[in-house]
């Protein structure tokens, strides 16, 4: 009779609750620290570090500011080439954000200054059917993003960190910033900007990273 279950599923029962009563008793698992904050702002499974790591394919281009310039095309009504003076006489925007790398470390209060994302679709006008880009990059980077992620505005074209012009190492004269997705997707040693109507995946997207890349949801690899 399913009678008979009751005692021994009674007995289990109570054994549970003395070992949660216990936990209690002793504040088991309480770490004593303040509530969540730094969780909140640590996406799963990154650590922060104080230094600025530097990542790439090993060839770091040494490119005179008279020497760049910024191709944006593709799917947009307004193409357009900056050099270096044209770039710095657009609008300036500061944004301070945290850096999330997929290797696991995290770098907090990142002052950057650049153009803004913004202005620059508000320029070239993507067409209706535009809805990712490719940044392409001196050293033959390549690496894709959904236009919408692009239109955060906290999205910039940088070319000063913590008021000082961006080293060579970390993708001077102009990197991309795209704060909320890891750091592979922020294109150092800017050269090109492509709108395309479908999605198409860039260096690391093609060996094995994840198409997105967004640290809260996790998106590692694919
Ligand atoms: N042009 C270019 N941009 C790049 C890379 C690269 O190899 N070439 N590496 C990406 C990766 S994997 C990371 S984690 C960040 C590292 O930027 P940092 O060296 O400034 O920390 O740049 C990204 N942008
Ligand atoms: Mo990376």
């Amino acid at each position: 009779m399913a009678g008979d279950d009751v005692p021994l599923f009674g007995r289990i029962r109570d054994k549970l609750v003395e070992t949660k009563q216990a936990w209690a008793r002793d504040g088991r698992a309480l770490t004593g620290e303040a509530p969540s904050a730094a969780r909140r702002r640590l996406p799963p499974g990154q650590h922060e570090t104080m230094d600025w790591p530097v990542l790439d394919l090993g060839l770091s281009p040494n490119l005179q500011r008279e020497d760049w310039s910024l191709s944006i095309g593709g799917a947009v009504e307004a193409p357009l080439k900056w050099d270096w003076n044209q770039f710095m006489a657009q609008p300036q925007t500061e944004r301070v954000s945290d850096i999330h790398c997929v290797t696991t470390w995290s770098r907090y209060d990142n002052a950057w200054k650049g153009v803004s994302a913004r202005r620059l679709l508000d320029l070239v006008r993507p067409r209706p059917e535009a809805r990712f880009l490719m940044f392409r990059s001196f050293d033959g980077y390549t690496t894709n993003v959904p236009l919408a992620r692009f239109a955060d505005d906290d999205v910039l074209l940088a070319h000063s960190w913590q008021g000082e012009p961006l080293s060579r190492d970390h993708g001077g004269p102009v990197r991309v910033v795209i704060p909320k997705l890891y750091f592979w997707k922020s294109a150092k040693w800017l050269r090109a900007i492509t709108f395309m109507d479908k999605d198409a995946p860039g260096y690391w997207e093609m060996r094995g990273y994840h198409d997105e890349g967004d640290p809260w949801q996790e998106e590692r690899y694919r």
